[in-house]
């Protein structure tokens, strides 16, 4: 594959170009957190909730003092460490988000409280380092009403460039009625809901609780997934046409199963009242990242099933290390096209994230 020696896509500050990549690097998914989010999910993690999230909770935010979980201090990272990171791979920006499972396992006064904190944190960062950052907003749909003041507040006001949901809230998914709000807001800002995992809802939790399925070894894939399909199949994305939904993971297996979904669940069958076959509402309503599959064939598979545009570059940062992550991407075998919609233009398009020349 060619690599250009210069583009007038090379951006941010040049991290990418000064580590001899020709497109400018932009990822997608990448998680941090803040200390009264952290201290909060310690605090839930010691109570008596057995919740399938627990465990993953547990090991990061309640930790034995002697064996801390290297992910926290990572994730509290919204400054030099992180930057040093990128610096080494050539990445320009992080697309920042409040790690899973945001806000979404507190009450909803709580959660609404610490969405615009975090909210205002992340803002802070994107201030700090406005060509290296740029965020998602924490949303809390525990109480939607209050959930679209913020939306509108942290598209508005802080500029930021999506909505970060945490697939189910108490066992309830974006499809039901009482989220369509969220749905309309963020269609109206026009700015992407990225669905990002958390482990299986309670209905379907008790398989993974084996093998520690819960999480992103399986049980994270099949919750969003699901998470994707019931917005498909609900018929829900004919109200809501231009809303856009971001599925990290290399789609959450979805694309490989639209030719099932199609046959199996298209309108009509088995009482089916949804307008639209699952293959149109994702090319019309979805994207994906390539977050946590450094897969060049499930990439190729994905450039071929729903298109180029459709698909961003992301690291999945601090549970998936950097420097393979952008290896990985520059190795595949894309066209220096496919390449630069995947680092870096797609992103902007999606996200709104401003372009830059060199
Ligand atoms: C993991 C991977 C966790 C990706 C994540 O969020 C994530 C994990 C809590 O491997 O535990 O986004
Ligand atoms: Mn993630």
């Amino acid at each position: 594959m060619t690599v250009k020696s210069t583009g007038t896509s090379a951006g941010g500050d040049g991290a990418a170009r000064k580590a001899g990549r020709a497109s400018r690097m932009i990822a997608t998914e990448e998680a941090c957190s803040i200390p009264e989010v952290a201290e909060r999910l310690g605090q839930l993690s010691r109570s008596t909730w057995d919740s399938l999230d627990i465990k993953l909770v547990g090991s990061i935010y309640n930790a034995p003092p002697d064996d801390p979980n290297p992910l926290l201090p990572q994730l509290l990272d919204i400054g030099a460490g992180r930057l040093e990171t990128m610096d080494e791979s050539g990445v320009d920006m992080h697309l920042l988000s409040l790690t899973a499972p945001g806000v979404q396992m507190f009450d909803a006064d709580t959660a609404a409280a610490l969405a615009t904190l975090a909210n205002d944190r992340l803002a802070e960062a994107v201030t700090a380092h406005p060509t290296r950052f740029a965020a998602l907003a924490t949303c809390a749909p525990q109480d939607p009403r209050r959930a679209v003041r913020e939306m509108e507040r942290a598209v508005g006001t802080l500029g930021m460039h999506g909505f970060m949901i945490n697939s189910h809230t108490g066992n309830e998914y974006l499809d039901q009625q009482k989220y369509w709000p969220i749905l309309e807001a963020a269609e109206a800002l026009n700015a992407p809901i990225y669905i990002h995992p958390r482990a299986p809802s309670d209905g379907m939790a008790a398989p993974f609780r084996d093998y520690r399925l819960d999480a992103a070894v399986w049980g994270y894939g099949i919750e969003v997934g699901t998470h994707a399909v019931r917005l498909m199949m609900s018929g829900v994305l004919d109200r809501f046409e231009n809303l856009k939904i971001v599925l990290g993971h290399m789609g959450e297996a979805v694309p490989f199963w639209l030719w099932r979904l199609d046959y199996m669940g298209r309108p009509g069958r088995q009482g089916r009242t949804q307008k639209l076959r699952a293959s149109e509402y994702f090319a019309r309503n979805f994207a994906i990242t390539t977050s946590g599959v450094e897969d060049p064939l499930a990439l190729r598979y994905c450039i071929d099933r729903i298109g180029v545009d459709s698909i961003m570059w992301a690291i999945d940062h601090p549970y998936q290390p950097t420097p393979p992550a952008a290896e990985w991407i520059h190795a595949a075998p894309l066209t220096d096209e496919e390449r630069e919609k995947i680092c870096h233009g797609n992103a902007e398009r999606i996200f709104g994230i401003e372009a830059v020349s060199a």
